[in-house]
């Protein structure tokens, strides 16, 4: 009996290990745990136990230490090598120079260009194997990632036929994080570059970066901040620099630098920073000359020009084209590149900001040397909840167009909340531009289909830190990882996204990732609806962008404030930006610019972005504008609490550490929702005079109350508006 009571304590202890095991997420989507469906297992160890991979350059080594990792971890194998295929089950990976077997797969070579792979199962001499083709290192690093997920998903490893290739070239990360460690609108701890230690200490997080972002395809990274400190073009910081391109290049990721424009005057001594001076060229010329002698495949510069007090080439009355020329000559020889941002909004207060990008860069198109890309964000304002695509896309058929997004969550609750971005990238990449009629989407502008540009780009504001689990928010690693399988191909759906990234990153178990991924694909809509549903944008608080502030009225220019977005007055609310009013609408192609321009035509989820509408106008639930806007709030923060039910729900599914964690911050997101929903009722309800119906939660406290809530120190500020 004491025996037995023994027994059951112990096996309870145990229980109780298996379910605390924890898991503090710094190991991503790339955890490659033991596949524990033994009929799978056995299956896979079947598949791969040889192993043909020669490795002649640091990425084909990169790719085979990857390979040979997983398969030890997930199948407890390690393939034996051989020459041949002397048995079925062969895994054979190379490119055709280093493998006769790929080189016979001279259709499928030529369908995938650079960066692409196939992975194909074939039979011959009755023996199976599995071949990983490409026609580089690069490609071959990407086709074993895929292996790898096949593996790590529960996907079958028999009759592959899988063909590769990305649909945009250059896949970049943007850091905006700032020399001393702090990261501009950054909320998962500071900077991972550790500045004061390069070049000579190697921390093993930027190895584990460079194969998290192979792992999707991200091929570029820019390590500084676009608000640009000059001194990272100074050769003690190219030498730390050097070292980070040396350390991400075997995994296909190229360095780009932000330049700050005014850099001849601030760290050459110059007068001026003039873009059609000789000397400012020369300086220029020198400098590039400079990092390429210690960054030899440098990728290029971004630069953020006469926006938001940066410098940049109106400041000597010259324009865009001729600041981004003059620095895009001097990289031409070296192919490198220029990404000149539209995000400008200039020192005079606008009639619509949301016009100005527009105004400032339709008129340039065609005055751009051929290695500049302009990039633009997905929306005219700022990164919001919703916005609609920026007039750009399309607007500019001879200049390529990159896509900027942002991944992290300056204005979607920092990595306070759960919010899935993969909706929001799609709803951009798939939004009609019209520019050559029905069909011309961003996605294709961006890919360069709709006007056959070939250096195409894609951007994405990294929400990475030194926290442990990188982003801060476990699920803050989705937004890393679909903006990364968008760049790859924007065609995929959010829902398969965030399937592979839940099986990868907790489990296979069916029963966690149906709910989990409904949480995932509702989270975005949820957000918009308890902070700026029905197209209302920009009423976060002041600074921070935390919590609500839709009542801020001054903050050094009209358009920081929220009024000035919201137009909230006792007609109506919204802003006018039809032919009545700001004219924006006119920027679209007719047939979005018509569907925009009259409220019965205009999207709902865009309404008070393009129309000042009367609280009691009828919306088509029947419901008046003011009930509407009352029902999107309660349904927001319902939908969190639905998500903090079936979260809890998943209790034991997953490590406790992780699941603890999101439980937490799940509880930070509900309240926070209350204080968005109650904040801004009460407060638009000062112009509405209608109440919130008896049966809805009241308000626990009045507008002061609200009002006199203040965000303190929020992180990722630093001054900045
Ligand atoms: C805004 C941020 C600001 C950035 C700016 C930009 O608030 O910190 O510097 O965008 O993109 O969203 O340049």
């Amino acid at each position: 009996m004491r025996r037995k009571i023994c027994y059951v304590i112990a096996l309870l202890g145990l229980l109780h290990l298996v379910q605390a095991k924890a898991d503090n997420g710094y190991r991503l989507w790339l955890r490659y745990e033991r596949v524990t469906d033994n009929a799978l297992y056995n299956n896979y160890r079947q598949s791969v136990k040889q192993l043909i991979f020669p490795a002649n350059s640091p990425t084909l080594k990169a790719a085979k230490a990857e390979l040979q990792t997983g398969l030890l971890q997930m199948l407890n194998l390690q393939p034996a090598e051989v020459s041949s295929a002397t048995t079925s089950g062969t895994l054979v990976a190379g490119t055709a120079l280093t493998s006769k077997t790929v080189a016979g797969y001279q259709a499928q070579l030529k369908a995938i260009g650079d960066e692409g792979y196939f992975i194909k199962s074939v039979a011959a001499n009755g023996k199976s194997s599995i071949i990983i083709g490409a026609n580089t290192g690069k490609g071959v690093l990407y086709g074993v990632f895929n292996l790898l997920k096949l593996i790590q998903t529960n996907g079958s490893l028999q009759q592959l036929n899988v063909i590769e290739s990305p649909k945009i070239k250059l896949r970049l990360l943007n850091h905006w994080d700032n020399l001393d460690r702090t990261v501009e609108r950054g909320y998962a701890g500071s900077s991972i570059w550790k500045w004061h230690k390069l070049p000579q200490y190697i921390d093993p997080r930027y190895i584990d970066y460079a194969r998290a972002n192979a792992s999707i395809g991200i091929n570029g990274t820019v390590v500084n901040n676009v608000n640009a400190n000059a001194l990272s073009l100074t050769k003690d910081y190219l030498i730390k620099v050097a070292a980070l391109a040396n350390t991400f290049r075997p995994y296909g990721i190229k360095l780009y630098l932000t330049a700050r424009f005014s850099a001849p005057v601030e760290i050459g001594g110059l007068k001026t920073a003039d873009p059609l001076d000789a000397g400012v060229q020369k300086w220029w010329k020198d400098k590039v000359d400079e990092i390429y002698t210690y960054i030899p495949d440098f990728g290029g510069f971004l630069v953020k020009a006469n926006s938001e007090g940066q410098p940049g080439p109106q400041t000597y009355g010259r324009n865009h084209a001729d600041g981004a020329n003059m620095l895009a000559d001097v990289l031409k020889p070296y192919n490198g590149i220029v990404m000149w941002r539209a995000f400008v909004y200039d020192d005079k207060v606008p009639d619509d900001r949301a016009k100005q990008a527009y105004n400032e860069f339709k008129p340039l198109d065609g005055q751009f040397k051929s290695n500049v890309i302009v990039q633009v964000k997905n929306g005219a304002i700022d990164f919001q909840p919703r916005e609609p695509f920026h007039p750009l896309f399309g607007a500019m058929p001879k200049t390529p167009l990159a896509m900027e997004y942002q991944i992290t969550q300056e204005y979607l609750g920092f990595s306070n909340y759960l919010v899935y971005l993969a909706p929001l990238f799609k709803e951009t990449l798939d939004s009609d531009t019209y520019a050559k009629g029905k069909g011309s989407t961003v996605a294709k502008v961006i890919d360069g289909q709709l006007e056959g540009h070939s250096l195409t780009a894609i951007a994405g504001v990294s929400n990475i830190g030194s926290d442990v689990n990188w982003t801060g928010h476990p699920f803050g690693q989705a937004n890393w990882y679909a903006y990364g399988r968008l760049a790859w191909n924007p065609n995929l759906s959010s829902d398969a996204i965030a399937d592979e990234w839940l099986r990868m990153t907790f489990t296979n178990d069916a029963s966690f990732i149906n709910p989990v991924k409904q949480i995932m694909l509702n989270s975005r809509e949820t957000a918009v609806n308890f902070m700026t549903p029905l197209g209302l944008h920009h009423m976060m608080s002041m600074g921070g962008h935390y919590g609500p502030g839709p009542w801020v009225s001054n903050a050094g220019r009209p358009d920081w404030t929220s009024v000035y977005y919201h137009k909230a007055d006792s007609a109506g609310i919204g802003f006018n930006r039809s032919s009545t009013g700001s004219n924006a609408v006119a920027q679209y192609y007719p047939e979005v610019r018509n569907r925009f321009d009259k409220i019965e035509t205009t999207p709902q989820e865009l309404l008070l972005w393009f129309h000042h509408v009367s609280w009691n106008y009828t919306m088509p639930s029947g419901k008046t504008l003011w009930m509407e806007l009352v029902d999107h709030y309660y349904a927001g923060v319902d939908s969190v609490r639905s998500m903090q039910k079936t979260w809890n729900l998943m209790h034991g599914k997953i490590d406790n550490s992780r699941f603890e964690e999101v439980k937490q911050l799940l509880q930070i997101q509900e309240q926070s929702a209350v204080t968005w929903r109650n904040s801004c009722l009460l407060y638009f309800q000062t112009f509405s005079k209608q109440p919130i119906l008896a049966g809805y939660e009241q308000p626990d406290h009045d507008l002061a109350y609200y009002k006199n809530i203040q965000y303190l120190f929020a992180p990722g500020t630093h001054g900045v508006q």
